[in-house]
């Protein structure tokens, strides 16, 4: 191929026809894949070193880390409300395709004027760099992979544009002989009129090998540093090799449940058991290296191990978990048999001071949460859990310690990858989600869903079966009401109480219903005899509250 061909920006030259004179650009397609090899050259360079130190070290997930700690509330709450549980591998997806914008406008940008690409790619170092810094935790070494990915970058970008600018150098003056057969605009013009001594002009074919290449490699660098870093950070088999000793205080067999298809069981099986959280790269943390340090306002601190945790008594505990993001009617909610110590009790072994009024839990990504001590000491449940339904906890929901404090939000209580406590006034600390305007308390407000039949379905006429959970932990649940199209509140039928922690079953048979589009609504009463108001509130600042209600098509 030579660049008479049909390139944007390059005339077409015939022999005989007079060359062209103008320096023809070089195409724009070969400039953008110079761009998107650098960066590729540059993640890749920046996962590899990253794999040395630690993985959120990573230049991309040091910023999008700092993106999620950065970003609005209201924006969270959309991107949790939208993607769920997925929101982390979208906004992965948004950060990848933003670098690929930008690289591409780089590569275009650096092929006219060189020094562009140097500066972009120190630019980004330099965001990468900081945002690694700010990480909670870092070390100075958490600096080093984003130098490294512009380094890489921004050296592969100037060999890269340097080839491509090469492709379509001015052409040497042409020969005095118009009639030449080697003349500037023969097929072969281009290379065979090149000066004797001067390196010979790369064809483009040369930059689209050199790119591709580039992208190859950086994709084996990159692939190569997270299966190191997965290698380095491996905790499967510490965590399989965690014995779990028998409850000093059995949960109780759970009563019957209502068993409806549709319905939502009553222990939720840990692989459906919802996620929210602001880790980018889940924490991983070697159970033998773990401590949990309790201090701050108290008589004598503690510094325990997971040995330690597990020699203490050891208490069961059926609890509802919820977000306080979760939506009227929303999937946020699940309930669980945790297995853990009790809370209150090492508190009381540390001995609180008089004054101390939040508990902060940090976790090992530097995450804060403020629980009230009030509640903690109040003489519920609250634990240092170490399982959920007889297993040591999943990674993605805190292995290998987290606290749980039944009738508040997670927000406010339920610490994952937990590694310090430190009791505390209201006052001398913000913790993270009180910092973005959320309420101190996250105390859980009552709700109610209809499970059955689904939103939208089509049933037949005549007798519908109703069904969904409700809960309003830790106060607990004792009536649910339901309503067809705005008409008389009717009472449901319970499942059997297993306490206030946990969510409860409801069921009710709809007689008599007729052909058409009809609006079911649902109302619980907590065990304090309050009804759950009929207002919709969005989650912030303190929880949704409405009426949850669905729309079925009878037949
Ligand atoms: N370290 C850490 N712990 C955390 C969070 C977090 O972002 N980081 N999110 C909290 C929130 S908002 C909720 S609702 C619960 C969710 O716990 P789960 O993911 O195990 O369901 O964890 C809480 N604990
Ligand atoms: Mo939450």
């Amino acid at each position: 191929m030579s660049n008479q061909q049909s390139t944007p920006g390059a005339a077409p030259a015939r022999p005989g026809e007079p060359p062209a004179t103008r320096r023809p650009r070089p195409a724009r397609a070969a400039a953008v894949l110079c761009g998107l090899a650098a960066a590729a050259a540059a993640v890749g360079a920046g996962e590899a070193v990253a794999a040395f130190v630690r993985p959120s070290a990573a230049p991309v997930v040091a910023v999008g880390s700092a993106a999620i700690d950065l970003a609005p509330t209201a924006l969270k709450e959309y991107a949790v409300r939208t993607f769920g549980t997925g929101d982390k591998p979208v906004l992965l997806a948004g950060i990848h395709l933003t670098l690929a914008l930008l690289a591409a406008a780089t590569g275009l940008a650096a092929t006219r004027h060189r020094p562009v690409g140097a500066a972009v790619f120190a630019l980004f170092g330099a965001l990468g760099a900081w945002a690694a810094l700010s990480r909670p935790g870092a070390g100075p070494a958490d600096a080093l992979p984003a130098p490294a990915a512009a380094l890489a970058g921004a050296l592969a970008l100037d060999r890269l544009t340097a080839l491509l600018r090469r492709t379509t150098a001015p052409s040497p003056p042409p020969p005095e002989d118009p009639d030449s057969p080697e003349g500037p605009g023969s097929p072969d013009g281009p290379d065979a009129a090149e000066s004797p001594g001067a390196a010979p002009r790369p064809r483009r074919r040369t930059v689209l090998a050199a790119g591709g290449a580039t992208i190859a490699a950086a994709t084996a660098l990159g692939a190569g540093g997270r299966i190191l870093s997965d290698r380095r950070n491996d905790i499967t088999a510490a965590r399989a090799a965690v014995r779990l000793p028998p409850p000093a205080r059995p949960a109780p067999p759970p009563p019957p449940a209502l068993r409806i298809p549709g319905l939502a069981p009553t222990t939720t099986p840990t692989a459906d058991f919802y996620r929210v959280d602001t880790a980018l790269t889940l924490p991983r943390i070697d159970p033998r290296r773990w401590s949990l340090r309790l201090h701050g306002m108290v008589d004598r601190p503690l510094l325990i191990g997971f040995d330690e945790l597990l020699a203490l008594p050891l208490e069961e505990l059926d609890h509802t978990l919820t977000c306080v993001s979760n939506e009227v009617g929303g999937p946020y909610a699940g309930t669980t048999r945790w297995l853990g110590a009790s809370l209150p009790a090492l508190l009381r072994r540390a001995g609180i001071r008089a004054g101390a009024q939040q508990l902060v839990g940090r976790s090992q990504d530097g995450m804060t949460i403020g629980t009230p001590l009030e509640a903690v000491l109040d003489g519920r449940r609250a634990l240092l859990a170490v399982a959920m339904n007889g297993e040591a906890l999943p990674v993605e929901h805190g292995f290998p310690c987290r606290t749980v404090v039944p009738g508040l939000y997670g927000y406010t209580s339920a610490t994952k990858w937990l590694v310090d406590l430190e009791a505390t006034t209201f006052a001398a600390f913000d913790p993270y989600w009180v910092q973005r305007g959320w309420d101190r308390t996250g105390e859980v407000r009552t709700a109610s869903r209809i499970e059955v039949p689904a939103p939208f379905a089509r049933v037949p006429a005549g007798e519908v079966v109703l069904a969904g959970t409700a809960w309003a932990t830790h106060r607990g649940i004792a009536a649910v009401e339901v309503r067809v199209d705005g008409g008389p509140w009717q009472q449901t039928r319970l499942a059997a109480d297993a306490g206030p922690d946990v969510w409860r079953q409801w069921t009710h048979t709809w007689a008599g219903a007729a052909p058409g589009t009809h609006r079911i609504e649902v109302r619980a009463t907590d065990a304090a005899g309050a009804v759950q108001p009929e207002t919709r509130r969005p989650p912030y600042p303190s929880g949704a509250t409405g009426w949850h209600s669905t729309v079925v098509t009878v037949t």
